[in-house]
């Protein structure tokens, strides 16, 4: 009995002396490898110690060593804690699946006085995100030309397994359709335009998502815009007319007829070439003619007039409509006029040196006297050259004829 009280008294004494040093912390840490944030993995908690340090030695030594460190929370408790940095490298299960890290807190007054604990960090493999309703989809807007820039849609549902952050992109529309976008990160459609410049009753939207490792998609969603802005319709047919370059200003061409949902609804045009834009008006819906046509100016002698109907979103196909102009022969212009020539008497030839004109192109001038003063026919004009001629002698002496004569001439162009 008095042996066992001995033993006794030296454990406890024995025990008041070492301070044997101990460690606690978590075992086992799971870590995605698809992780992108820092995060503290581990709580490491060295005690019993005068001076506690805790170190840590990584295995294995490649890829992702670097990404675990070890800090103090509490030097003076001894508290520490383990780190994840993703920003040194990433994690990639296929790589490492397992890190082992061994903590060591050392008594820094009794370096024989240690601890060692082993943190596992296992790395679970990243899965892709997926899209709630499949690749896909079908979605419907109702009032689609009442939307305006801003409103929101419909929202892509998509979920990671991982809970890793979804991030989601419009890759593309069919029909083409700058109408629309998708919040990077809460899968919102919304429109970016007012929506009664979307002139279809269907897009599919082709959406991509991914979790920042994986993409996953496109999901085509099938979109019914219900209620959309029609597209107004140029409903006449004729398409071509001819007008005598000599038609009257502001005579009726043509009436356009179109059709369309859209109050306000108006019909503009164009001209090929552009020049012939001022050969025309538009008064409301009747194109009407402003300016002379001129069949010899050969690039306005088949102008087309280009027809659309605008609403404020969407604009009709072009309704193209030819004018033919059509020649008329159009009378010369006599130069110089009252022209006063002196000239000898005898056998005269006098050419007037003509500058008549004929806005016609290849027209041939016939020159002809069509009056005399006095109305003895004594002079002859040649048809071609417009030159005039005596057909006698001519002779002002003793009044035998008379000094001046007026001729009066015309010329025609055909
Ligand atoms: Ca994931
Ligand atoms: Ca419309
Ligand atoms: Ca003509
Ligand atoms: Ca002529």
């Amino acid at each position: 009995m008095v042996e066992l009280f001995r033993l006794w008294t030296f454990i406890m004494v024995a025990h008041l002396f070492v301070h044997t040093a101990e460690i606690t912390t978590t075992n086992v840490v799971t870590l995605n490898e698809n992780k992108r944030t820092d995060v503290k993995v581990a709580d490491v908690q060295c005690t019993d110690g005068t001076n506690m340090v805790l170190t840590g030695t990584i295995s294995p030594t490649s890829f992702c060593t670097f990404c675990f460190v070890v800090e103090p929370t509490d030097v003076g408790t001894g508290a520490y804690k383990v780190n994840f940095y993703p920003s040194v490298a990433d994690l990639t299960f296929s790589q490492v699946p397992e890190y082992d890290i061994t903590l060591t807190c050392t008594d820094l007054a009794n370096s024989s006085n240690v601890a060692t604990e082993v943190l596992e960090i296992r790395i679970t493999p990243n899965s892709a995100p997926i899209f709630a309703d499949g690749l896909t989809h079908q979605e419907a807007i109702s009032g689609t030309k009442d939307k305006v820039a801003g409103d929101t849609l419909f929202r892509v549902s998509a979920s990671d397994p991982n809970s890793d952050e979804i991030f989601y992109t419009l890759t593309r529309t069919d029909p083409a359709s700058d109408n629309f976008q998708i919040g990077l990160t809460d899968g919102m459609v919304s429109a970016v335009n007012d929506l009664n410049t979307q002139c279809t009753q269907e897009i599919d939207l082709y959406i991509t998502i991914t979790d920042g490792n994986i993409e996953v998609g496109p999901q085509v969603i099938d979109v019914t815009l219900q209620d959309s802005n029609e597209v107004p319709v140029i409903d006449t047919t004729d398409d071509r007319i001819s007008l005598a370059e000599d038609t009257v200003l502001d005579t009726s061409i043509v009436t356009i007829a179109f059709t369309d949902d859209t109050a306000g609804a108006a019909l503009t045009f164009t001209t090929v070439p552009v020049a012939a834009e001022d050969l025309f008006t538009l008064d409301v819906d009747e194109l009407k003619l402003a300016s002379a046509l001129d069949y010899e100016d050969t690039s306005l002698r088949r102008p087309l007039v280009l027809f659309t109907v605008e609403d404020g979103g969407c604009t009709s196909s072009t309704f193209t409509y030819t004018v033919s102009v059509t020649n008329v022969n159009e009378a010369p212009v006599i130069g110089p006029e009252d022209n006063v020539l002196d000239v000898y008497e005898g056998d005269i030839q006098l050419d007037p040196e003509w500058t008549t004109t004929d806005p016609d192109f290849g027209d041939d001038l016939t020159y002809s006297i069509t009056a005399s003063t006095p109305t003895a026919a004594n002079f002859d004009i040649d048809p071609r050259s417009g030159i005039i001629s005596s057909i006698v002698e001519y002779d002002v002496d003793q009044g035998a004829m008379t000094a001046t004569v007026t001729l009066t001439i015309e010329v025609g162009g055909h």
